[in-house]
């Protein structure tokens, strides 16, 4: 029997159709629902009206040519897949392997269909990596979103000691920042940071610095005013890195907004001996001017154990902390204190 006729032949193209047009539909609903890509969505919606086209009348009514002895059958690793970026990971297997089987049997019956496996196929390569690399930033910006306190390490001799001891209280978002000029020890820090926070599933951030942030693979970069541009920033950094951004202003938050970004610092909202360049805005102010964020935002300067009542009374859930939980030696009760009274529980 001729290849091209051969009804076995025409079974595996239907099945595996099928197989990569449903994997190419479980990454447009994530691409559509989880991320909001429309251009994803429409790169991906594209292939499957492709493979549709090709799917044809002969292809589905060999469907049961044989009976199906894989039905029903599924592997213990299916059950694991509980993460995001697993489902994410298995469903673009499951499209290539499909394609690629495709392109085997179809070569010398269809060939258009063998063709466009092969094009599609190479795609889902690169289409894996960004559905990957967004999906990060999406569970990273989870984080923002459940975590009220966010520390930043000020030039201490026992850096490491500092955020192990916030990251053992439960802080969740370390932010390295370094006014220092030795890079060399800089970077070493970073990445040692990073395995460090990694262990506790907490978010590194680096400040000012994009070059030290890429080094030692940081979750995102903090900008300030005066630094890099947002763009520049996101172009060079792609779309699984968390960007932040300080502002002091109402002007500056709406220009903020505007931008690609995952979350705001805003203040000084009380007088910080960290940082005295800007006056403090004030509980009020900072109520006022932050009322139109949707993002996560962070109130920061001046912010301690014992202001952080005041602020929880007017509804300032997050804030960010220097001094208060590096100088002390209580910075650990400091930061259990500050966490509980900023919990919904609370
Ligand atoms: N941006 C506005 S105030 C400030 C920064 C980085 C410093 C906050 O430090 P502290 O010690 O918590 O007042
Ligand atoms: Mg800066």
């Amino acid at each position: 029997m001729k290849h091209s006729e051969d009804p076995r032949v025409a079974q595996i193209i239907d099945a595996n159709l099928d197989r990569a047009r449903e994997g190419l539909r479980v990454l447009e609903d994530w691409a559509r629902f989880g991320l909001g890509r429309e251009d994803v969505v429409k790169e991906i919606k594209n292939y499957r009206q492709i493979l549709g086209r090709n799917h044809l009348k002969d292809y589905k009514e060999a469907r049961n040519y044989h009976p199906d002895i894989g039905m029903g059958l599924s592997h213990p690793e299916q059950l694991k897949r509980d993460k995001i970026e697993d489902i994410i990971s298995s469903n673009s297997a499951r499209v290539q392997e499909a394609l690629r089987v495709i392109e085997e049997f179809a070569r010398n019956r269809h060939s258009e269909l063998a063709l466009s496996a092969s094009k599609i196929r190479y795609e889902t390569y690169q289409l894996e990596i960004l559905l990957l690399k967004s999906s990060m930033r999406e569970v990273n910006k989870q984080k923002l979103i459940d975590n009220n306190l966010y520390f930043i390490t000020s030039n201490t001799s026992n850096l490491i000691k500092q955020v192990q001891n916030m990251l053992d209280c439960g802080v969740k978002i370390i932010q390295y920042r370094f006014k220092d000029s030795n890079d060399l020890e800089n970077i070493n820090n970073a990445i040692n940071l990073k395995e460090l926070c990694k262990k506790y599933e907490a978010l590194f951030i680096v400040n000012d610095r994009l070059d030290i942030a890429l080094a030692s693979d940081a979750d995102g970069l903090h900008l300030g005013q005066e630094d890099l541009e947002i763009e520049h920033a996101r172009r060079i950094l792609g779309p699984s890195k968390i960007i932040g951004l300080s502002a002091h202003s109402e002007v500056e938050i709406t220009k903020a907004l505007k931008h690609e970004i995952d979350y705001l610092g805003i203040g000084p909202i009380f007088k910080s001996t960290t940082k005295t360049g800007n006056p403090p805005l004030g509980i009020e102010k900072i109520k006022f001017i932050t009322k139109e964020i949707t993002i996560p935002w962070f109130a920061i300067g001046g912010v301690n154990s014992q202001n952080i009542t005041a602020l929880k009374r007017n509804n300032i859930n997050k804030v960010a902390v220097i001094s208060d939980l590096n100088s002390s030696d209580k910075s650990k009760e400091k930061a259990i204190m500050i966490i509980k009274t900023l919990s919904n529980e609370n």
